[in-house]
């Protein structure tokens, strides 16, 4: 033990001389919540190798993955306060902070993931972005996540009615917890490291989520019944912390801008990989896929429109992205 971190001290110190001569090093700490390997992870690694070769070495980046620094409603704050310059998250936990990023989490707003490319690459993409600013970030990049469907470990679902009094785990965000309560089953919004105990333990009867979040999680062992609803492509955000960027030259926000853009090509590589082998794998492992009857998933959705799709803002987004053909 002593052996290994005398070693460990001495590499750190190696490590350290060899940025010095090149210049200081400024390692730039980044959360994800998913493990090592997961396409996000695996894209921000991208960005940072790419930042740290065009930057001359001057900036690396440390991806914290499979939610070393904490859950992701807590690491949204250490990156809002500067505790860590980036951040791997999902958009819905910031549905109560920045009212844009409603907007792509609302039901059944994309007609495919084509659709979403389109609206996130153009300028409600953009809009939102900026929205960003107002919350203390920089919002760098939009990731895949494929679409969220509802699993449970109680019965297969093949229509809306099969939902009634189901308990779900829903990601923290009022847009989806008004959503579930339309179906008629009841949501709880929590952690996600938390759900798969609960769905084990019984406190719930099962969440919603992407085929890789599913399989790397692991809720496909206490959860086979997954029923493709599909009912958000919701993409997910790359951030900076908005004092960290601006510190930088406008040098180096141009090559940050550019490894951020460079790495969402990369991202959709590997996520549309990941996703067929995750199904593939699921299904392997026994779990059962329906496919619900969609248009009564899509008619239920009204009030959650209703409720937060309130004022002008919105009510345009929501027409500009339904405009993107
Ligand atoms: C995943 C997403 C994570 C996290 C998780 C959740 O699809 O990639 O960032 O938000 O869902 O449901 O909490």
């Amino acid at each position: 033990m002593l052996h290994f971190s005398k070693l460990a001290a001495a590499a750190t110190l190696a490590a350290s001389l060899m940025a010095g001569s090149a210049g200081a090093q400024t390692v730039l700490k980044s959360s994800d919540t998913h493990p090592d390997g997961y396409p996000t992870v695996e894209a921000v690694e991208y960005f940072g190798e790419l930042v740290k070769e065009r930057t001359g070495g001057r900036y690396a980046v440390e991806v914290y993955h499979s939610a070393q620094l904490g859950e992701e409603k807590d690491t949204i704050e250490q990156v809002r306060s500067g505790v860590i310059e980036l951040n791997r998250v999902s958009m819905a936990p910031f549905n109560g902070t920045v009212k844009e990023s409603i907007v792509p989490a609302l039901p059944y707003i994309f007609r495919s993931e084509e659709h979403m490319h389109k609206v996130m690459d153009g300028a409600v993409g953009d809009q939102i972005k900026t929205a960003f600013e107002g919350a203390g970030l920089v919002a760098l990049a939009f990731y895949d996540a494929g679409s969220r469907s509802f699993y449970n470990k109680t019965k297969p679902i093949n229509s809306v009615a099969d939902m009634a009094g189901l308990k779900f785990r829903v990601i923290q965000s009022d847009i989806f917890v008004d959503m579930v309560a339309a179906l008629g089953a009841n949501a709880t919004p929590m952690p996600y490291g938390e759900v798969y105990s609960s769905i084990e333990t019984g406190v719930i009867d099962g969440a919603e989520n992407n085929f890789p979040s599913y399989d790397t999680a692991k809720h496909f062992e206490v959860a086979k019944h997954y029923s493709l609803d599909q009912h958000t492509i919701l993409p997910e955000v790359f951030v900076m912390n908005k004092a960290a960027f601006d510190k930088l030259t406008p040098g180096d926000q141009a090559i940050f801008k550019q490894a951020a853009t460079d790495s969402v090509a990369k991202q959709r590589e590997l996520w549309a990989a990941k996703d067929a082998e995750s199904r593939k794998k699921v299904e392997a492992a026994g779990a059962q896929i329906t496919t619900p009857d969609k248009q009564g998933f899509i008619d239920a959705m009204k009030p959650v429109y209703e409720k937060h799709v309130t004022d002008d803002v919105l009510k345009k987004m929501v027409a500009d992205v339904q405009a993107v053909q």
